[in-house]
């Protein structure tokens, strides 16, 4: 028997937001994709929209999943981003199959009649006529975790007690299959949670840090499952849990959404085939590249071009060579109409004005795409003048407030700053200690 299920992950719709008409072409085409594919079951793994939804939002949310629920029965779990407020009525839309909105932990089961049900509510026992048991994760945030947790504890030991309820959630899954013979069955099994992994990484190979809970694939492993769906982060990635081939995957976003996920990684979705062996495909969705480089404006002392014996400033970019940045120029037939750059630069403080027509005329020379898709941000370095050294070997403050007077303002007279000097020295006094 096969079984064909659906990851997907990270949509995040949101009218508002500057690329959503790139999001809903990527979505469109998804559901095509997704068409095709026929899949027995859609895994949404968390983060379906954002906070604080309006009305316009939640039209498109609720399409969406309608759209899904249209092809195959759908499990969408909460993830950081969901506004938990509007899921109860999202899980109560008039769907084709089952849609089922999940917001605490709980294993589904999905039957060979399509439908799906909690493991408490299945008004059939029968474990044979269970196809998939799927173990939901919503994003477990670590208030709730220890909310029953019995004893007082230091706030030094909370993340680890709220690791080890979270692995005891995953052992008891484990024992849950056990016990209800789905094990002996042979019933498929898969955990799907919106987690953050320790060693995930992001689209340009970035190890990522939060202070959020992190699970290990240890951690997973206890669940015990055939595979592991995660949503969270947008990287498109598997890691191997403890037995070789028993894979964790992070579906990743359906298009690039912020700069963090500029670079050539793949964006789409992932079908995961369960027969006598474990498939995974990756479904790729062609959207805009979102390229990013960094350039430093520095000065080069050259020689003059008619006189030798003299210097000339040389100002130019100096760029940075970063995992996430890509050297110019770039090869205008790599990007795509659409595309995106982001320009960053730092600039002495001083050569702020000078530097933007140079700006200008370096995207002329690095991009070969439209001007309104650039977006420029300048860094500026702040001066330190070498007179603020002379003015720190002063050791009294008074005496720094002198010396200030003499380099800052030349243009005053002696007299002028003899005048100057009780203000200065009642000044001191009131703000130093
Ligand atoms: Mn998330």
């Amino acid at each position: 028997m096969t079984l064909k299920i659906a990851h997907i992950g990270d949509t995040h719709l949101d009218t508002r937001h500057k690329r959503w008409p790139t999001l809903q072409r990527s979505l469109r085409t998804m559901d095509e994709q997704m068409r095709e594919a026929r899949p027995d079951l859609i895994v949404h793994a968390g983060d379906l929209g954002e906070k604080n939804p309006n009305a316009q939002d939640l039209y498109h949310i609720a399409t969406f999943l309608q759209g899904l629920a249209d092809i195959a029965p759908t499990l969408v779990v909460l993830g950081n981003h969901d506004a938990r407020a509007h899921w109860d009525v999202l899980g109560r839309l008039d769907t084709r199959c089952r849609l089922r909105m999940v917001t605490s932990p709980e294993s589904i089961r999905l039957m060979t009649d399509g439908t799906i049900w909690g493991f408490d509510e299945s008004t059939v026992d029968e474990i044979g006529a269970t196809r998939l048991i799927a173990h939901c994760m919503p994003w477990p945030a670590k208030g709730q975790l220890l909310a029953n947790y019995p004893e007082a504890m230091a706030p030094e030991d909370s993340d680890r007690i709220a690791l080890e309820c979270l692995r005891s959630i995953f052992r008891g899954w484990r024992q849950e299959r056990e016990i209800s013979g789905a094990e002996k069955a042979e019933v498929p099994s898969i955990l799907v949670g919106h987690l953050n992994l320790s060693g995930a990484r992001g689209d340009q190979g970035q190890p990522l840090c939060t202070p959020d809970v992190s699970v290990s694939v240890y951690d997973l492993a206890e669940a015990g499952t055939d595979i592991t769906m995660l949503g969270h982060i947008h990287a498109q990635q598997y890691h191997e849990l403890v037995e070789p081939g028993i894979l964790a995957w992070y579906s990743g976003s359906p298009c690039r959404l912020s700069w963090g996920e500029a670079g050539a990684a793949a964006k789409g979705w992932i079908l995961h085939t369960i027969t006598d062996e474990l498939v995974h495909d990756i479904v790729e969705i062609p959207s805009p590249r979102l390229w990013a480089c960094e350039a430093e404006w520095t000065c080069e002392p050259e020689t003059h071009p008619t006189d030798p014996d003299s210097f000339i400033d040389v100002w130019q970019f100096d760029y940075i060579d970063k995992p996430e940045t890509h050297a110019p120029p770039f090869l205008s037939n790599e990007v795509g109409p659409d595309d995106e750059l982001r320009f960053r630069y730092h600039v002495p403080e001083e050569q702020r004005e000078a530097v933007k027509q140079a700006v200008e005329n370096e995207l002329g020379l690095i991009w070969p795409g439209p001007r309104e898709n650039v977006t420029v941000e300048p860094r500026i370095i702040p001066s330190t003048h070498a007179r603020c050294a002379d003015i720190a070997t002063e050791e009294d403050p008074v005496a720094q407030a002198v010396r200030y007077l003499e380099l800052e303002r030349p243009d005053l007279s002696e007299a002028q700053r003899e005048d100057l000097l009780p203000l200065m020295r009642k000044a001191v006094q009131e703000v130093t200690p």
